[in-house]
């Protein structure tokens, strides 16, 4: 059972909510994804293009848009596509990659600042990923790196994760579920 199967459940047949899972390649998006996708879930399709690919599943109430931002800029527009539909969005860093950082930092500036995200209450739940790694980032400083107290006009929350050990992310889950549910009320 992934870790999502309570969250869908409780949604039971309300409306489709679209989760963006986003990153720089390697930061843990697949194992994470893969932690927390619903045992029913379906691949929707993948979109393979030489360099790129965006991979969709949903189950009864939740669809997933999963796609990295990391050396790509060519590919902006293919991904800018589904900012539009996005929900509500985990941004997942590798907090052992501190020299990629400053790059994980433009990229979550470019989509805070994107016209489909900017305006928007949408929450974002990040994911420090890679903590079990000697000498990771703690979570407090891959929040400051990130200068995530500058984002004031969207929910967001930051956990320390283990993707392999599958640590971490209920809490995640448990908070993406609560503003979830206000958005819905
Ligand atoms: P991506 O989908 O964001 O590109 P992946 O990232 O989920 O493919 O993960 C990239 C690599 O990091 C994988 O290793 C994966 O096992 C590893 N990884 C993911 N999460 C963690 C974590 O929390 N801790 C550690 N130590 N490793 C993690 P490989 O070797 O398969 O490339």
């Amino acid at each position: 059972m992934g870790l999502f199967d309570k969250l869908a459940g409780w949604l039971g047949l309300k409306k489709e909510v679209n989760v963006l899972c986003l990153g720089l390649d390697n930061s843990g998006k697949t194992t994470i994804i893969n932690q927390l996708k619903p045992s029913n879930a379906q691949a929707q399709d993948i979109v393979p293009t030489i360099g790129f690919s965006i991979e969709k599943f949903k189950t009864s109430s939740l669809s997933f848009t999963v796609f990295d931002m990391s050396g790509q800029g060519r590919y902006r527009n293919l991904w800018e596509h589904y900012y539009k539909e996005g929900q509500a969005i985990i941004f997942v860093i590798d907090s052992a990659d501190k020299l990629r950082m400053v790059v994980a930092k433009e990229e979550l500036d470019t989509l805070l600042y994107h016209p489909d995200i900017k305006h928007r209450r949408i929450p974002i739940l990040f994911f420090a990923n890679k903590m079990d790694v000697r000498d990771a980032l703690s979570s407090v400083k891959v929040s400051q790196l990130l200068c995530l107290e500058n984002i004031k006009d969207k929910p967001w929350h930051i956990c320390a994760t283990d993707a392999l050990k599958g640590e971490g992310l209920q809490e995640g889950v448990d908070w993406l579920q609560d503003q979830i549910k206000t958005m819905r009320t």
